[in-house]
C-alpha cells in the first residue's frame, strides 16, 4: 500500500513536472505534434494573450480535469506565461469552456443553433460578442468532446490561425477510432519496427510508466478512442486473472482520455486456462466459460471494450475446428458481452491452405453468406484490400457487398510491406485512396467511406481500426515521418473525408514548423512518397513480392514455400508469356465480386486503370501501355521512376535544412539515405528476375544494375525486425 501510494506521488510530480511551466525537455521527437512552440509572431501572439487572459474551465470530472492541465501546458509553452484560471462569474473571463448546463443563459442563447449540431463526442468552438467584449466559447454534450475541443483549439493556435472570428463544430463520423497494437506478452512486436511493446507486464499493475499517459495524451489529441492491447495471434494468457489486473491498470490511465481498452481473445482460451476440453461454440459450458469471463472483466474495467478476435486463419483457432461457422463463434462471444454493452470485433482476414481459391476471394467468399446473421454488437474488421497491406491493392469487395453488417475498415500503420520505419511513405494518401474508392453498390457514389462512417446504409455502429507502428524507440514510432500516418489515421478515423494534402499540413506545421517555405516542398515530399514506394516496390499492380517471412526487401524467386500463397511467384505469375495474375472471367473471376460497372472495368485490361493492370491481368511482356510502351519497358520504368522520386525526396529535404534543428534534418536525411539504397536494390533485385522471362533488355533511361541476380538471392535476414517467431 505505501509503495503504491509512493508510486503514485513520483507519478504525480512527473505529471506535474510535464504539465507545469517547468519544462521538461522531451528527447527529439518524443512530444509527437505536441510541441507546443513558442508563437514567435508577435502580433499573433498578443492576439492570443488577449483571447486567453482569463479562462473559466469547468472541472468537475476526471476527463474535465485532464482537459484542463492539457489547456495550461499548451499555452505556458506557446504564450510562455502561466494561464489565469479564474472561478469567478463566467461571463468576466474570455474564455469559457464548460458544459451547457455550466453556461449562463445569454451565452446559451447566444450558441444554441450551433450547439444543437453537435454530435456524439463533438465540440463547439465559438467567438461571441458579450456586450462590449469577445468571448470565446469551447463547449460540448459530453465531457470528452471538451477535450477534444480543447486540442482542437491548441492545434489551431499551434498553426497560427486566427480565433478572432472562429465558428467551429465538428463532431467524428466514425463511432470506434481503434488502435489494433500486435504486441505480444514478452513485449515483442509483430511487425513492429519502432522498438518493444509500450506494455511493461512486468512491472504492471504498479509501475505506471509516464508514457502510458502521454500515449493516451497523443491519441486523445487526435480522437482515438479506443486501442487493443495485444496482438492478433493471441496468448490466452491475458484473459487471467494475473494479467486482467494490468490491463485494468491500463484502463484507468486511459479512462480520462476517453479511451477503452480492448483484448485479443484466443478462441481455444476455454481449454487453454480454463481447463475444458473443448471451445465448441455450441457447447454449453464454453459459452458459460465466455460469460463468467466477461463477469470477471467487466467487474475490474466497467468500460471495457470488447474482444478483437482473429479466428481460422493463418493457423489460429476459431469455430471451425468444430465444424461451427464464423457466425457461431462471433455471436456465442457476443453474448458474453452483450449484457455490457462490449463488441466483438471479427477479423475477415482468412484465408485457408486447404483451399486453392485466388487468396483474393476468399474472405469474400466466406463471409458474404453471412451478412445480417451476425448479433448487433459484433462488427466485422476487414482489410483494406484483399490480400494484406500491400502498397496499392484495389478495395476489399466486401466493402460492396455486406449491407446488414457493421464492417470496420483496417489499415495497417506500421510499415510491413512499405519499408518498415526505414522509408519515409506518407500512409493517408493510402488511406485516401481506399476511401475514396467507389463501390458503386448503390449506384456511384457509394464510396468505402461511406461504407465505413454507416451513411449508405444506415449503420449504428461504425469504426476504423489501425495496426499501431507505436513502440519504445524515443520518438515513439522510429521515423520521424511515421508519426504523420499515426496522426494522419487519427484524422481519418474522425473525418474519413479528409484530403491527405490537409492533413500533411497540419502535421507538418504541427510538428516542425509553420513556415510556408518548409511546410509546402514537405508536403510534397510527403505526397509523393506514397506513390514512390509502390514505383520501386510493385508498379503496375504488380504486388506480394516480398521476401517472405519478414518481408523486408524483394523475393519476386521465392518459389520453395508449403503453402502457395506464400510465395511470391504464386502473386506475380511471371513466365515467358508475360506476368501478372489472371483474376478475370477466364482466370479466377475474382473481377466477379466487384459492382458493375467496376467488374466489367476491371475485367478487361483496356479499361482496368493501370495501376491494378498486373492484380487482374496476366499479360504479354510486350502488351501495349497506354503511354505505347511496352509492359516490359513499363515496368523498368516504373522502377526507375521510383527510384528517382526518392532521390527528389532526399533534395527536398536537403533544401529544408535551414528551417529545422540540425538533429531534426540528420535523422530524416540518413534514413533517406538508406530508402534511396533500399529502392535500388528493389529496382535492380526486380529487375533482373523479371528480365529472366522477358529476355529483354532495360529501356533507355533505366540505370544498369550494379549487382547480380545471384548476389540478390544470396542476401537473408535471419534478424530482421518484426518477425513474427512462428507460425503456430
Ligand atoms: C499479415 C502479417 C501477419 C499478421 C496477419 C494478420 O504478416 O504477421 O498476423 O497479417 O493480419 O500481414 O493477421
Amino acid at each position: 500500500m505505501k509503495l503504491k501510494f509512493t508510486l503514485l506521488k513520483l507519478v504525480g510530480i512527473i505529471i506535474l513536472c510535464c504539465g507545469t511551466k517547468v519544462h521538461c525537455q522531451s528527447p527529439a521527437g518524443y512530444d509527437l505534434w505536441l510541441p507546443y512552440k513558442k508563437v514567435e509572431d508577435l502580433q499573433l501572439l498578443e492576439q492570443y494573450k488577449q483571447a486567453t487572459r482569463s479562462i473559466y474551465f469547468q472541472k468537475n470530472s476526471q476527463i474535465l480535469k485532464v482537459a484542463q492541465a492539457e489547456l495550461k501546458k499548451g499555452l505556458s509553452s506557446m504564450l510562455n506565461q502561466t494561464p489565469n484560471f479564474t472561478a469567478s462569474s463566467l461571463t468576466s473571463n474570455s474564455i469559457i469552456i464548460a458544459k451547457k448546463s455550466a453556461l449562463e443563459q445569454d451565452i446559451v442563447k447566444m450558441v444554441k443553433a450551433d450547439y444543437d449540431q453537435i454530435g456524439p463526442e463533438g465540440f463547439l468552438i465559438k467567438a461571441i460578442q458579450l456586450k462590449d467584449k469577445k468571448v470565446l466559447v469551447l463547449t460540448a454534450k459530453e465531457d470528452i468532446g471538451i477535450l477534444y475541443g480543447v486540442f482542437r483549439l491548441l492545434r489551431l493556435m499551434q498553426s497560427h490561425k486566427t480565433l478572432n472570428s472562429i465558428n467551429l463544430v465538428d463532431t467524428p463520423k466514425i463511432a470506434l477510432r481503434l488502435l489494433n497494437h500486435w504486441d505480444n506478452l514478452d513485449r515483442t512486436v509483430e511487425r513492429g519496427y519502432a522498438g518493444f511493446s509500450l506494455w511493461n507486464w512486468q512491472k504492471l499493475p504498479e509501475y505506471i510508466d509516464q508514457r502510458y499517459i502521454d500515449y493516451a495524451r497523443a491519441n486523445a489529441s487526435i480522437g482515438i478512442n479506443a486501442v487493443s492491447l495485444t496482438n492478433v495471434n493471441a496468448n490466452a494468457l491475458i484473459l487471467t486473472p494475473m494479467y486482467l489486473e494490468k490491463v485494468e491498470a491500463l484502463a484507468n490511465v486511459f479512462r480520462p482520455y476517453g479511451i477503452k481498452v480492448y483484448l485479443t481473445a484466443r478462441f481455444s482460451a476455454p481449454i487453454e486456462i480454463g481447463g475444458l476440453n473443448t471451445a465448441d461454440p455450441l457447447n454449453v459450458e464454453v459459452q458459460q466459460w465466455w460469460e463468467n469471463k466477461a463477469n470477471e472483466i467487466y467487474s475490474r474495467i466497467p468500460d471495457f471494450g470488447g474482444f478483437l478476435v482473429k479466428a481460422n486463419s493463418e493457423g489460429q483457432p476459431g469455430p471451425q475446428n468444430y465444424g461451427r461457422n464464423h457466425v457461431d463463434g462471433a455471436n456465442m462471444m457476443a453474448r458474453a458481452l452483450q449484457p455490457f454493452n462490449g463488441n466483438v470485433i471479427w477479423r475477415a482476414f482468412v484465408y485457408s491452405e486447404y483451399d486453392d481459391t485466388d487468396r483474393a476471394k476468399q474472405a469474400y467468399d466466406e463471409f458474404i453468406p453471412y451478412d445480417g446473421k451476425f448479433l448487433n454488437n459484433v462488427l466485422v474488421q476487414t482489410k483494406n484490400g484483399a490480400i494484406d497491406f500491400q502498397p496499392r491493392e484495389p478495395f476489399h469487395p466486401m466493402f460492396g457487398a455486406m449491407p446488414k453488417t457493421p464492417l470496420i475498415i483496417e489499415f495497417q500503420i506500421t510499415q510491413e510491406y512499405l519499408g518498415f520505419s526505414t522509408h519515409l511513405v506518407f500512409l493517408p494518401k493510402l488511406f485516401e485512396e481506399v476511401l475514396n474508392s467507389d463501390t458503386y453498390r448503390k449506384g456511384e457514389g457509394s464510396t468505402v467511406a461511406k461504407v465505413v462512417d454507416g451513411s449508405l446504409d444506415e449503420k449504428k455502429i461504425t469504426g476504423m481500426a489501425g495496426v499501431a507502428n507505436i513502440g519504445t524507440d524515443l520518438n515513439w514510432t522510429g521515423h520521424p515521418f511515421a508519426q504523420a500516418n499515426w496522426y494522419g489515421f487519427g484524422r481519418l478515423a474522425w473525418d474519413p473525408y479528409l484530403s491527405s494534402e490537409t492533413i500533411a499540413e497540419e502535421w507538418l506545421q504541427a510538428t516542425y514548423s509553420n513556415n510556408p517555405k518548409f511546410v509546402e516542398p514537405a508536403k510534397k515530399m510527403m505526397i509523393t512518397s506514397r506513390e514512390a514506394v509502390v514505383n520501386y516496390m510493385n508498379p503496375l499492380g504488380l504486388h506480394h513480392i516480398f521476401d517472405t517471412g519478414h518481408h523486408y526487401g524483394p523475393g519476386p524467386w521465392v518459389n520453395e514455400l508449403s503453402r502457395p500463397e506464400w510465395n511470391p511467384t504464386y502473386y506475380h505469375q511471371a513466365d515467358e508469356n508475360g506476368i501478372g495474375f489472371d483474376r478475370t472471367f477466364s482466370g479466377s473471376k475474382a473481377t466477379e465480386q466487384y459492382a458493375e460497372p467496376l467488374r466489367l472495368q476491371f475485367n478487361d485490361p483496356n479499361t482496368c486503370p493501370e495501376e491494378y493492370l498486373l492484380w487482374f491481368h496476366h499479360l504479354p511482356w510486350d502488351y501495349t501501355l497506354k503511354n505505347d510502351r511496352t509492359l516490359w519497358e513499363g515496368i523498368a520504368l516504373k522502377y526507375q521512376e521510383g527510384v528517382d522520386q526518392v532521390a527528389f525526396m532526399s533534395n527536398t529535404w536537403d533544401n529544408l535544412k535551414t528551417y529545422i534543428s540540425k538533429e531534426q534534418y540528420e535523422e530524416v536525411r540518413m534514413l533517406l539515405e538508406i530508402q534511396l539504397k533500399e529502392a535500388k536494390w528493389w529496382r535492380d533485385a526486380c529487375l533482373l528476375y523479371f528480365q529472366t522471362y522477358s529476355k529483354k533488355e532495360l529501356p533507355e533511361g533505366v540505370e544498369k544494375p550494379t549487382q547480380t541476380l545471384e548476389y540478390f538471392k544470396s542476401l537473408k535476414f535471419p534478424f530482421a525486425p518484426g518477425i513474427r517467431p512462428k507460425w503456430d
